[in-house]
């Protein structure tokens, strides 16, 4: 097959319009076809979206094709919108870290779409990241966030950086660090998730995921969860409330821990901006952390990073040091 990527129009699960990148396959047998890959990047090894057909096996997924360059049936939506985020975290990476992909060496990035069924959860595995399509009560497809294919890709990020151990302190980094980069790829708010809760979900005011800017404002959903709470099951944000969870639910509350350095970032974007917190925090993250750093360790990485870019002293390194005292991570 030879491939040669244009431009494609796309309709995504929110029922927007979008320009795409695919593919021409060109096959003796079959005629032309369209692919969503997208190899119009320069040293990337390309933006691939796959079918995962609702079931649980990768190894039945094939590469999306369709027959014109208009991807705009019902069951074309989710994967549009992976396609698209995924470019636009890629971009984001690139524009405003110099990065090039997950492992910043152009590593592909692959989407696996339309996973098993009525499937409330995206995910990274280590390699790809692959989205459900919810179950229509809770959840539409995963795939129709920004701030959700952020959050799965920064995953990706961490794997080829500090590499954070998910579980315990360092994981709760590692899904706050997702978080944080979640928010800041989707650029209007403070919020993760507000983009793929269902009708049914939003009706009974459920209408987040998480939140950076009031964490306590999101009841942590799963019953299990909330045994451990000290302030009536939501997510936290102050050291005070720390779930004491242990490692074989969430990790130890790796989802739930994560919103009180959530908050912290919050409150230091607050003062300084997103871009300059987004540059801080990926410093932090590149540079400084390693896989067993816990909340004191991110405190020093973040106010380091603040020092290198901004200087001894600066506004930027006393945002950082206040926003962590404000959560009790010292
Ligand atoms: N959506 C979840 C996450 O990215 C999946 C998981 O539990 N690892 O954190
Ligand atoms: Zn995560």
């Amino acid at each position: 097959d030879e491939m040669r990527t244009q431009k494609g129009a796309g309709k995504g699960v929110h029922g927007d319009h979008k320009e795409i990148h695919i593919s021409q396959v060109k096959n003796p047998n079959s005629g032309t076809k369209f692919a969503l890959a997208d190899y119009s990047h320069k040293d990337l090894d390309g933006i691939l979206t796959y079918d995962a057909k609702n079931d649980n096996d990768s190894r039945n997924d094939t590469l999306y094709v369709g027959d014109s360059a208009a991807f705009i049936g019902d069951y074309d939506r989710a994967l549009v919108d992976a396609h698209y985020n995924s470019e636009k975290v890629y971009d984001y990476y690139l524009n405003e870290h110099g990065r090039n992909s997950l492992d910043g060496k152009g590593m592909a990035i692959i989407s696996r779409v339309h996973y098993g069924n009525n499937y409330n959860n995206a995910s990274w595995n280590g390699r790809w990241m692959t989205y459900g399509d919810g179950d229509g009560e809770f959840f539409i497809s995963l795939s129709a966030g920004l701030d959700v294919a952020a959050h799965e890709m920064t995953h990706g990020v961490i794997t080829h950086s500090a590499n954070l151990v998910y579980r315990n302190q360092s994981g709760a980094l590692n899904e706050s660090f997702a978080d944080v980069f979640g928010a800041l790829v989707d650029d209007d708010d403070w919020e993760m998730g507000e983009d793929i809760m269902a009708p049914a979900a939003k009706a009974e005011g459920v209408t987040r995921l998480r939140s950076l800017s009031n964490p306590n404002s999101v009841v942590v959903s799963n019953e299990q969860r909330r045994a451990y709470s000290t302030n009536g099951g939501v997510y936290p944000d102050h050291m005070d409330e720390f779930y004491h969870m242990p490692t074989s639910v969430d990790g130890g509350g790796v989802h739930v821990n994560s919103s009180i350095t959530n908050h912290a970032a919050y409150l230091i974007g607050q003062e300084i901006g997103r871009e300059k917190l987004g540059q801080i925090y990926y410093r932090a993250l590149t540079v400084y952390l390693t896989p067993n750093s816990d909340f004191s360790d991110a405190r020093r990485a973040i106010v380091h990073s603040a020092i290198d870019l901004y200087g001894e002293g600066s506004a930027e390194e006393k945002a950082a040091n206040s926003g962590f005292d404000a959560v009790g991570i010292y």
